[in-house]
């Protein structure tokens, strides 16, 4: 399906420029004196490489601190993205597609009250509020890699709690078969959402969908906070899906409606595009995006973009000897 000649969605050319060609343009754009604030706007958009990191900008906070003991079995030895760039760097479409969107478009997005409605094949539907979804299910910190399909990564400690807490809860029905999650529509207060060009062409609300066993593995977290602190609205606060062994689309952010189904849930990524995103999406360096190679990834972890290290993808991004058994007998380059 061609969407049009230079789809939004397509990696941007500051995603995929080699790492030596972002030194030497940051260096010339260095020896003519030229920084953010002096560059004209329109200059700028095509700079969003460099103001992704820009101190200078203050972004209102609203997060509150959020205590939660560790999960000793969830804290690999893993070097943290610092938690500037979490904030900072985000594919959020519903607040734009250049990654420094979301950060600022999102900063007064009201996410209290917030209501999440969770129903479908289950013996008990029910309702969370705001304070449900801190207190209704124990919380805990778990470190994690995760690798968007754009080729980059990060390692985050998010705070949450399994997904598998809440669907024991709500008790699916025999028939249950899949978890189809949505996300807000509310145009009014997501520019993305309120105009095709702004929101990379994507028919929200954005919707996503796991098998019922993988909604169910131990790994499937809700995430309700990340760095000690609950969401800020860029990383889908209040609350949102965190898959790790699959690529960052999977993920999605700030859920309003959670419902089991016995048939595969539409998922947004693959309607947008079917023969370059999977419904099952796990991470895998041997299947080839159509576009690029998935085998290795930058990681963005201390210093500048520039500076980010390569380093080889892991299969199922490194939860392998976990999950792979959830897949035994299935084709991984047919179900992509
Ligand atoms: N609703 C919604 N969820 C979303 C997205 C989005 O655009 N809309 N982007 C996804 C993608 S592509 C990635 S990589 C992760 C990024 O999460 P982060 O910005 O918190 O790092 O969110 C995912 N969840
Ligand atoms: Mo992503």
């Amino acid at each position: 399906m061609r969407i049009r000649s230079t789809p939004s969605w397509q990696l941007k050319e500051s995603d995929v420029t080699p790492e030596s060609v972002y030194h030497q343009r940051r260096d010339i754009l260095k020896k003519l004196g030229i920084t953010l604030a002096t560059l004209p706007l329109a200059t700028q958009a095509q700079a969003n490489i460099f103001d992704v990191f820009s101190d200078d900008e203050k972004i209102p906070d609203r997060r509150r601190a959020l205590k939660a003991p560790d999960s000793t079995r969830f804290h690999p030895d893993l070097s943290l993205t610092p938690e500037d760039k979490i904030l900072k760097y985000n594919n959020f479409y519903e607040f734009g597609t250049d990654k420094s969107d979301p950060a600022r478009r999102a900063a007064n997005f009201v996410t209290d009250p917030w209501k999440v409605d969770v129903s479908g094949m289950i013996t008990r539907p029910f309702t969370l509020d705001y304070d449900d979804i801190f207190k209704r299910f124990p919380i805990e910190e778990r470190i994690y890699r995760l690798r968007c399909v754009e080729a980059w990564s990060m390692n985050v400690p998010w705070i949450g709690f399994p997904l598998a807490s809440l669907l024991r809860y709500a008790q699916p029905t025999s028939h249950a078969k899949y978890v189809a999650f949505e996300t807000l529509y509310d145009p009014k207060q997501m520019p993305g959402q309120a105009s095709r060009r702004l929101g990379g062409g994507i028919d929200y609300p954005y919707v996503e969908g796991l098998r019922l066993d993988e909604a169910m593995h131990p790994l499937t977290l809700i995430a309700v906070g990340l760095y000690g602190k609950t969401l800020a609205p860029q990383n889908g606060a209040p609350l949102r899906l965190v898959v790790p062994w699959k690529y960052g689309f999977k993920s999605i952010k700030s859920i309003v409606k959670i419902t089991l189904t016995d048939k595969q849930p539409p998922t947004t990524w693959n309607l947008l595009a079917p023969q370059e995103y999977g419904f099952y999406a796990n991470v895998n360096p041997q299947v080839d995006h159509p576009r690029w190679s998935q085998a290795s990834e930058r990681f963005i972890g201390e210093g500048n973009l520039f500076s980010s290290r390569r380093q080889p993808t892991l299969p199922f991004n490194g939860y392998a000897s976990e999950v792979a058994g959830l897949y035994q007998g299935m084709d991984l380059r047919k179900f992509y």
